[in-house]
């Protein structure tokens, strides 16, 4: 049935994935880290003595502690231990194949030295650049590097949340020359930048910004070429933001799942899309005292995997503390999922969704240049036996176990297209990668 569409200045500028060598790149890295890094980290989730449970990112937003004080905390922002070569090499050593870099978080402070504002790094007693380095340590590991950057600025004296007055109006103009000259600058320092990650786009000013989004993009795109833009910087001419009042995904990939995740492929229609998450439940910015749940290495794997496995990135947080210290707790986390992708990143990397129906044991994966097809068993049945049911016309021609002993599988029929592989292990000590090569029959 054809599309009934409104016309849309501002809307999708494409249907479907894009194509180019770029987006197939970031397509293909399957795994990504995250890191925020800011102000907030010196405060860590507590002012005065006191513990604040949200995300510390937010400490400024919080009554117990004064604007102020925020404000001033630039003057602390020291951080001697701040290594970009180990970041990087801990990065790698996990397994990401790119980062995002909180350039400028929602407090407006900015890791690199602005020629638009005096609150940044330089005016800070660390007083030196940190994207720079931090670009060249990753460039240098091979690990893509992309700028995290907050739209929403609460530093900033033209930036409004809402357009009530004719002064506001004038304010925010100041404000958006502001960002777009922020962004430029960003682009124009960094050139080797594979991409932007927004954030702060939800507020009812930005929303109005529609045509100056667009063309913001359109500038951002001509200095980059190829340049990677998710779907939280620019909404459309109604506001409508992601997807366009079409349902049409604006931007490069789908930038909606963050700290949860799509069940099945239909949930992601068929787009590009990252997951962003936290290791506890939500903090992204160093928290000293992290309360309830922390996820451990085997559940993160297997977000991971799940990620891939439904076309997707999955990108694992990190917040460096005050010091310019990865905490003890992420860095065993780093050190444990680099020792399994260190074995089964082939099951990771360049590869993605397959159609073949998900069995309870847990995930497919296929390479997208070869076909080779992964299971990465999560759960081992009681009787010991996997599943796996394919489409119609498909030969299993080998099944053997990606590390180890060459273990291969005989698969034995149960039904018509339906198998079962016995694993002999008693118990899986860690989530285990076998290869399907296969074959449709003519
Ligand atoms: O408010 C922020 C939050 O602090 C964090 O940066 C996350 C990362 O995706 N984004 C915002 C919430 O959507």
């Amino acid at each position: 049935t054809p599309r009934i569409s409104m016309t849309l200045e501002h809307g999708a500028h494409r249907i479907g994935k894009r194509i180019d060598s770029k987006m197939s790149r970031w397509r293909n890295y399957g795994f990504g880290q995250f890191i925020h890094w800011g102000l907030y980290a010196i405060p860590g989730g507590h002012w005065n003595g006191e513990y604040y449970g949200g995300a510390a990112e937010w400490i400024r937003s919080w009554k117990g502690m004064p604007n102020e004080d925020y404000d001033n905390l630039y003057t602390e922002f020291d951080p001697v231990d701040f290594d970009p070569k180990a970041w990087a090499e801990q990065a790698k050593d996990m397994g990401a194949r790119y980062m995002i870099i909180t350039t400028k978080h929602h407090d407006g402070f900015c890791l690199w030295p602005s020629e638009f504002t005096d609150y940044d790094v330089t005016n800070a007693p660390y007083g030196q650049d940190i994207i720079g380095p931090l670009v060249e340590a990753y460039d240098a590991e091979g690990i893509d590097v992309y700028l995290y950057f907050s739209v929403m600025d609460w530093n900033h004296p033209g930036y409004r949340s809402k357009l009530e007055t004719a002064e506001d109006r004038e304010a925010y103009e100041g404000f958006k020359e502001f960002t777009r000259n922020q962004l430029l600058e960003l682009l124009e320092r960094y050139p080797s930048t594979k991409g932007l990650w927004f954030d702060g786009t939800w507020d009812a000013a930005w929303k109005e910004q529609a045509e100056f989004a667009d063309n913001l993009a359109m500038e951002m795109r001509e200095m980059i070429p190829g340049l990677i833009i998710g779907s939280r910087f620019r909404p459309d001419d109604y506001g409508n933001r992601h997807f366009d009042s079409n349902g049409d995904l604006m931007g490069d990939y789908e930038q909606g799942w963050e700290r949860k995740l799509p069940d099945t492929y239909e949930d992601t229609k068929g787009n590009d899309w990252d997951c962003v998450m936290t290791v506890p439940e939500n903090q992204w910015g160093y928290h000293s005292d992290w309360r309830g749940h922390v996820k451990t290495s085997y559940e993160l794997i297997e977000m991971l995997v799940k990620s891939v496995s439904l076309d997707g990135n999955f990108v694992m947080n990190f917040g460096p503390n005050g010091q310019g210290e990865i905490r003890k707790e992420e860095r065993q986390l780093a050190k444990e999922i680099g020792e399994w992708m260190h074995k089964n990143q082939k099951a990771i990397y360049d590869c993605g969704y397959i159609d073949w129906e998900k069995q309870d044991w847990g995930y497919y994966t296929r390479n997208r240049e070869s076909g080779e097809v992964y299971m990465i068993v999560f759960n081992k049945p009681i009787n010991g036996a996997l599943r796996i049911k394919t489409p119609a016309k498909i030969n299993l021609d080998k099944i053997f176990d990606l590390n180890g002993p060459q273990k291969t599988y005989r698969p034995e029929e149960i039904h018509r297209n339906e198998y079962f592989i016995h694993l002999d292990e008693a118990l899986l000590e860690t989530p285990k990668v076998i290869v399907i090569q296969y074959s449709e029959a003519t």
